[in-house]
């Protein structure tokens, strides 16, 4: 019999990709989907089997991270193996507009699930998405001991989550994780956030659709990574005999001006032609530079990235180029990657 594991946020990007690598792996997947007054399953609906389907391996259950009975139903219902929570308001500046709202659903929402579990009585592991952003001010390189100082609602609610995992695996002796992971992009990242808005403009200036684009911050130093690797890291850390935290990241840094140059580069556009200043997009308090250690991770999981920024960006800008162009052609446009 293969392993079961339920995933919140399943339809966003890094739930899309574990949930397919899991699936590879003989596990049958179970997803919390959000109600949504319009569909919001594109990123899985390449792997997604009816409810008629002979042999289903990946099923969706209406639920939500503010819900927390509904929670301990679905564990009683499902017992899974394992438990990935990737489901949150996952947007920093967002969080400034909406910070009891994030609190609520990035904060709380994981105290909802560690508790649900303990109620459920279910045996499981935990991976908890804890984030960069928690280090905030903390000077770069950031490993497992830095100190958090959060600069955003989003940050303190993840702070939070993570110390209430940390808490119940202390307190209960539960197999609950945290992956400290630094930025992670790809052609399925959520079109708001800096590199997809960078790769998307591109493609859509190339084919005339837009002439500027508009940003904040560009002096901000990130650590970007790709990733289908990162959701791998998730995977290990539940593997292991005992629990534990773990930064994955990539160790490398880049200005987001830097990305920009590299994206439009890529598309043979020259950045400075259309690329234009709103405050709209600066966030009160910024996060300066994040650049990660990920020793720990290399040597207890034996992980290592193997896609740094430059091509990340490359690869980014050629799939939104062929979506758009399969997108104005008609043709059904690519998700599988
Ligand atoms: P996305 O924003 O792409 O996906 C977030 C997911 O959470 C979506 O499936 C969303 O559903 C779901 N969700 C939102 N609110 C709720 C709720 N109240 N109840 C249940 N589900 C909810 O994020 P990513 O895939 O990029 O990130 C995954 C996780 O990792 C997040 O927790 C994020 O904060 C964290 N993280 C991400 C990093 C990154 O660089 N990507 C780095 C470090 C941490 P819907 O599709 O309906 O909106
Ligand atoms: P971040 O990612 O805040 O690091 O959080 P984002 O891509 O939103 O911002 C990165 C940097 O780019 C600057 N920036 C802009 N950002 C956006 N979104 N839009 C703009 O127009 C823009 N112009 C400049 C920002 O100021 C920032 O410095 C991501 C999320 O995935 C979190 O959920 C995750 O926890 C962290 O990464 C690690």
């Amino acid at each position: 019999m293969g392993k079961t594991a339920l995933i919140s946020g399943i339809t966003g990007q890094d739930g899309s990709y574990l949930a397919e690598l899991l699936l590879a792996k003989g596990y049958t997947v179970h997803g919390l989907l959000r109600r949504s007054s319009s569909f919001n399953t594109e990123r899985i609906d390449h792997i997604y089997q009816g409810p008629q389907h002979p042999e289903r391996t990946l099923l969706l259950h209406h639920a939500d991270l503010a819900d927390g009975v509904a929670l301990v139903n679905l564990l009683r219902e499902i017992a899974p193996d394992e438990v990935y929570n990737l489901g949150a308001q996952s947007h920093v500046r967002v969080s400034f507009d909406a910070p009891l709202y994030t609190a609520d659903t990035t904060g709380l929402g994981t105290l909802r699930l560690l508790e649900a579990i303990r109620a459920s009585g279910v045996e499981t592991r935990i991976y908890q998405a804890s984030s960069s952003e928690m280090f905030g001010s903390a000077p770069p390189p950031q490993h497992e001991a830095t100190p958090f100082h959060p600069r955003s609602p989003y940050g303190c609610a993840k702070v939070y989550a993570y110390w209430s995992t940390v808490n119940y695996r202390e307190a209960y002796g539960m197999f609950a994780v945290n992956g400290i992971l630094f930025n992670h992009e790809s052609p399925r990242r959520g079109e708001t956030f800096v590199t997809r808005k960078i790769t998307r403009a591109v493609a859509r200036i190339r084919a005339g659709l837009q002439d500027r684009l508009y940003l904040g911050n560009l002096d901000a130093v990130r650590d970007w990574g790709y990733a289908p690797e990162y959701v791998t890291a998730m995977w290990l850390m539940l593997q292991r005999d005992t629990p534990d935290d773990y930064v994955v990241a990539t160790g490398v840094p880049a200005t987001v001006r830097e990305f920009l140059q590299a994206a439009f580069a890529a598309g043979g556009l020259d950045w400075e032609r259309h690329v234009r200043f709103d405050p709209k997009y600066e966030r009160p308090s910024e996060v300066d530079a994040l650049v990660g250690d990920p020793g720990k991770a290399a040597r207890l999981l034996g992980w290592r990235p193997s896609t740094y920024w430059r091509e990340l960006a490359e690869l980014m800008v050629t799939a939104d180029v062929e979506a758009l162009e399969a997108e104005l052609s008609g043709s059904r446009v690519r998700i599988d990657r």
